[in-house]
């Protein structure tokens, strides 16, 4: 049988007991009123020698352990501390157009551990928080510098809270423009096909300079923006481009395309306001689940490039969340017989195929989203990026049907051969082929002999089979070549090519690149001075006889169009970066004025137009492209500056849509 009562309650600890004379002479040990009111020392003289021990043991006790715990909260408390400061510091970052700052960063290591949120396991961090990229960061003045200042001013110690508040100073005073690479703080290549590469030669601690003040043009390409950016936003808000004469918009994929090529174009010309608002346009309405086909290399160039650019000049993580959203979303398009992507993707459905007509791809479109695809995997370290892209390099690196380095136009997704064979251009299809070559060596820190071969080798084709010389004005052009019959066609597209070959140049190829460089641009430029307009049309026909009265330039009735694109623009840059000749950037300007004369229009906007030999009637198209943000105007603003730290060509190089990304580091 079990007792009702309950069981005396187990003691551990030391009782200290009172005599039964004192407990009844106090009216029992419970009566706690006539306890206290005897004076303690009393209380204490009265205790054992026993019991005193005990009670003196126990508050020794009791005072070691308050110390020793002491010590160690204080410690957790400063770590605790200095990690809340940290995060606080993260999150107290003023929206606005705020560089990463490296002194809130955590000490950087591999690329995943840099990047816990990214990693498909863990998920601990929210997705928005911001984060600098890995390597590039705009650098805040030099701790030594400060302490000197301080010095300087008599101060020895920081007052409490002084860090802090410095550091929100330097924040306030860092320029936003153009970030600095860190070579320290480089994360691994993830793959090991990337070999270590190279530092770039300026890619060195400098101190931060004072930003260069904006001049008068580089006010009106603002000023150009800031009107197309109002049609946009007007008429145009989230979708995909501008209609300005109807004062609507068109749709391509139904992604925002012209805000998110608008981005670092903002950034860049220092557009806060407009950069903040498009930033939460991507924030809560950029989805990428959606039921849509887009074509891989439009949507890498214009949406991957776009973000990734965006993240590195902003530090804002939240585009490399979205760019590594659109970018796995993107993969499926590999999934093909020969590892040549199809075109078409359908990012909700995660399924892609070939256009309806055929099963071959544009060589242009497969060999020109290396760039974005590599990056990708470096700042996420997943590899499957860069290995389906590189992949697609070394398979065409390896192909023959090349004439001299210069390639067919089309090649098949299932046998991964060309196709169309005997048609060469470094127009539509082919041109950023050439671009990538380069650029991605460059990018790869001029490692990757292979794409550097092919490169030289291509350039070599050109001069051999494609250069002639214009009459009258003996202008150099690239023509094409179609089943050994040389056209004097040239598209506008090919604009790119000086840019490109000044780029070689000043990364230490031959001088004679510079030199055809140089000749060619003068050309690009003339395909514009020579037309009614000022403005280029989409393609000419060079005069090869000399004959009274005819011009260089020719123009069919079906090529007399101009969509506003970029490519002269992006070429004088180049060659105004190199060479510090002001004819070009004076070149740059009566492109700007003929564009605010034949394509503005008043109610905001900028549209193509049909006609660039009629001034009466060019015949405006109602549209304008996205690139015309995204590069025209970006390539004009920095054609403009003379500060060669804006985009500074030696630690960036722009991809096919002017989005620039760093060119990597040592490890
Ligand atoms: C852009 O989308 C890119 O520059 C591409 O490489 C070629 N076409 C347009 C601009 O003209």
């Amino acid at each position: 049988m079990y007792s009702a009562s309950p069981p005396p309650p187990r003691r551990d600890f030391i009782s200290v007991t009172l005599s039964p004379a004192e407990a009844a002479g106090a009216g029992g040990y419970n009566n706690s009123k006539a306890w206290r009111r005897r004076s303690c020392w009393r209380k204490w003289k009265q205790l054992s020698r026993l019991q005193r021990s005990v009670i003196l043991f126990l508050f020794a006790f009791l005072a070691v352990c308050g110390v020793i715990s002491y010590t160690n909260m204080g410690e957790q408390w400063k770590s605790l501390t200095n990690k809340l400061s940290d995060d606080q510091k993260t999150e107290l970052e003023i929206p606005g157009l705020k560089p990463a700052n490296p002194a809130v960063l955590p000490a950087p290591q591999k690329a995943d551990a840099n990047y816990p949120e990214l990693s498909p396991q863990k998920h601990s961090k929210p997705p928005h928080v911001r984060r600098g990229p890995p390597n590039l960061q705009i650098r805040p003045p030099r701790r030594d510098a400060r302490v000197k200042a301080q010095d300087v001013a008599g101060k020895t110690e920081e007052e409490p809270g002084q860090a802090d508040k410095e550091e929100k100073t330097e924040k306030s005073i860092i320029s936003w423009r153009g970030a600095v690479i860190e070579p320290d703080q480089s994360p691994e290549p993830p793959s090991s096909k990337i070999k270590e590469p190279e530092k770039p030669s300026s890619v060195e601690v400098e101190d931060q300079k004072e930003p260069v003040p904006i001049n008068e043009r580089q006010m009106a390409v603002i000023e150009a923006f800031r009107h197309a950016w109002k049609g946009y936003k007007e008429f145009a808000w989230g979708h995909d481009e501008l209609k300005p004469l109807s004062k609507s918009y068109s749709e391509w994929f139904g992604l925002g395309l012209t805000l998110i090529d608008a981005l670092d174009t903002m950034w860049i010309l220092g557009l806060k306001e407009e950069f903040e608002e498009a930033k939460k346009w991507v924030a809560t309405d950029l989805l990428l689940d959606k039921n849509v086909d887009v074509n891989l290399f439009e949507s890498t160039i214009r949406i991957l490039g776009g973000l990734l650019s965006a993240y590195h000049l902003s530090g804002d993580s939240l585009f490399l969340e979205k760019a590594k959203d659109i970018g796995s979303r993107l993969m499926p398009a590999f999934n093909t017989p020969s590892k040549i992507p199809y075109s078409d993707v359908n990012i909700g459905r995660g399924t892609a195929h070939p256009p309806r007509w055929t099963s071959d791809s544009t060589v242009a479109e497969v060999t020109s989203i290396q760039l974005e695809f590599r990056e990708l995997s470096r700042l996420t370290g997943d590899e499957k990026f860069q290995k389906a892209v590189d992949a697609v390099m070394k398979h065409v690196h390896s192909l023959s049907g090349k004439n001299d380095g210069l390639v067919p136009m089309f090649i098949n997704t299932n046998s991964g051969q060309f196709t169309h064979l005997g048609v060469y251009t470094l127009g539509a299809r082919a041109d950023s082929y050439y671009e990538y070559l380069l650029k991605q060596w460059i990018q790869g820190g001029k490692k990757e002999n292979e794409l550097l071969e092919d490169y030289m080798r291509a350039i070599e084709g050109v001069k051999k089979h494609l250069l002639r010389t214009s009459q009258p004005k003996k202008l150099t052009f690239v023509g094409e070549l179609a089943h050994g019959h040389f056209s004097a066609k040239m598209d506008h597209l090919v604009c790119f090519l000086p840019g490109t070959l000044a780029l070689g140049a000043h990364n230490g190829l031959t001088a004679d690149h510079m030199e055809l460089a140089k000749a060619l641009i003068e050309t690009c430029y003339q395909m514009y001075a020579q037309v009614e307009t000022g403005l280029s049309p989409e393609i000419v026909h060079f005069n090869l006889h000399a004959q009274k009265d005819r011009k260089d330039v020719e123009i069919k009735p079906a090529d007399r169009h101009n969509l506003l694109r970029p490519e002269t623009v992006e070429s004088l840059f180049y060659l105004y970066r190199f060479t510090g000749d002001k004819r070009y950037q004076d070149w740059g300007w009566e492109i700007l004025q003929s564009f605010n004369k034949y394509t503005r229009v008043p109610s905001g906007g900028y549209t193509s137009i049909n006609n660039v030999q009629n001034p009466s009637n060019p015949e405006p198209r109602d549209k304008m492209e996205s690139f015309f943000l995204g590069e025209t105007l970006k390539y004009m603003f920095l054609l403009f500056s003379d500060d060669v730290d804006l985009i500074n060509l030696d630690k960036y190089v722009f991809n096919t849509e002017a989005h620039p990304l760093p060119i990597w580091a040592p490890a």
